[in-house]
């Protein structure tokens, strides 16, 4: 098995050297793109519809077109080829008395090519992480809920390691005017319509280390094994629609899971101008957590992205509200609202806020558990890019959480306990 994955990444690695790139990307690290630079930007294809590619984003999400395009574009033979990465290096110190802390590594690769036709474009998707290497328990994060270690004790206070296999999908529109397509989307593992475009994907949280509180109410479903999705694009709108496994992944995260098709989702976009992207979605998940086989999911998401290019930089903030209801059992919702600048080229400042219903911090013999207990954090984060190489972006930040709890919380966690990470960031 390792020396498969070994092999993988000897071809990944190094065809991102191998990117001598005719077109390059970080459009907003460039002082001044040149005419026929910004031309050559506009060919590139999308995959699902004629508009430009900076309005894709996660799966089949959509954010705002004016989002600033991250990694590195070329043609080689008639395919577009977008190649995309990041590597932290995070020291986590999570406080209060459930708070551990931890040094370790995160990271996303991302190879996607698309191929236009006179019958269609054709896509292909390839993420790949290194997350794994952090371990099952993944990393200490408070409050943080959602899938387990081990398949018997369920992460708590932790964020999950993300699978080595992030998506690998297939692609393929059909233009059926000027402005409107079809489209259908294969992954093994994919992401289905339901929710926004992954954080990690999203330029107002790419840059914070952290996973969201709300992760398991809003995006969770990034990486899920087995899910084809349908869509039609009429010019501003997309309407989409999915069938996916609903069992989230496992504590094995080196493997591909078998796909299943058990669980549904439909979502409505709508970007009105250049600067805004809206969704409304609703999955139902087929007994999503393997250590509550019995219990189904509705969820049901909105949410609003605001994005702005601005002179040497970009800002960017969402807005996401998501509601999980878990048939049988409790209702709980996750507000969300995250916003990140970046200015001066080097310069980004990030701050994340949340409140969330957590159902989950107790196993099930605490006199605790079986409730909702409400938890407020505040995050505000920067980093210094110290390095601008022709495609490479490194740097160096730091963020600060507090949280605002009951005092029902506070006894087990103490008075409003703190947290903070340091850390490297090197981005293509
Ligand atoms: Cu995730």
């Amino acid at each position: 098995m390792k020396i498969i994955l070994v092999f993988i990444f000897g071809i990944v690695f190094p065809s991102f050297a191998w990117a001598q790139h005719d077109h390059t990307g970080h459009m907003m690290h460039e002082e001044a793109v040149s005419v026929s630079q910004e031309s050559s930007m506009k060919e590139v294809v999308s995959f699902y519809g004629q508009y430009p590619h900076t309005r894709e984003s996660s799966g089949t999400s959509w954010q705002p077109d004016s989002s600033p395009m991250e990694g590195t574009y070329f043609k080689r033979g008639g395919w577009d080829i977008m190649l995309h990465g990041y590597v932290f290096g995070i020291y986590d110190n999570q406080g209060g008395k459930r708070g551990k802390d931890k040094t370790f590594s995160s990271s996303m690769f991302m190879l996607m090519a698309d191929y236009k036709t006179s019958v269609g474009t054709f896509g292909f998707r390839n993420m790949l992480s290194l997350d794994p290497l952090m371990g099952k328990k993944g990393y200490p994060l408070l409050f943080q809920t959602g899938e387990t270690y081990d398949g018997i004790h369920p992460l708590i206070d932790r964020q999950h390691p993300h699978d080595f296999f992030m998506e690998e999908a297939l692609t393929y529109s059909l233009p059926l005017s000027a402005k409107s397509s079809l489209f259908g989307y294969f992954g093994l593992p994919g992401e289905p319509a339901l929710g926004p475009p992954a954080f990690m994907h999203r330029f107002s949280a790419m840059d914070n280390p952290e996973a969201p509180l709300g992760h398991h109410w809003l995006d969770s479903t990034h990486i899920t094994f087995g899910v084809i999705t349908l869509g039609y694009v009429l010019d501003k709108f997309k309407v989409e629609s999915s069938v996916f496994r609903g069992r989230e992944p496992n504590q094995n995260r080196w493997d591909i899971e078998s796909p299943k098709f058990d669980s549904y989702s439909g979502r409505i976009t709508f970007n009105p101008d250049k600067n805004f992207s809206f969704q409304a979605s609703y999955g139902y998940l087929d007994s999503p957590e393997q250590l509550e086989p019995n219990v189904n999911v509705g969820r049901t998401t909105i949410s609003a992205m605001y994005n702005r290019d601005i002179k040497n930089g970009n800002w960017q903030t969402t807005f996401a509200w998501g509601r999980n209801n878990k048939l049988p059992g409790l209702a709980t919702n996750a507000f969300l609202l995250e916003s990140a600048i970046n200015f001066m080229k080097s310069h980004t400042v990030f701050s994340r806020f949340e409140y969330v219903q957590k159902d989950e911090l107790f196993v099930e013999d605490d006199p605790m558990a079986g409730k909702s207990y409400d938890v407020k954090k505040f995050t505000l984060g920067y980093i210094y890019d110290f390095l601008h190489l022709k495609e490479i972006d490194a740097g160096v930040g730091s963020s600060f959480d507090l949280h605002f709890i009951s005092d029902a919380l506070e006894e087990v966690y103490s008075n409003t306990p703190k947290s903070f990470m340091v850390f490297v960031r090197v981005k293509l």
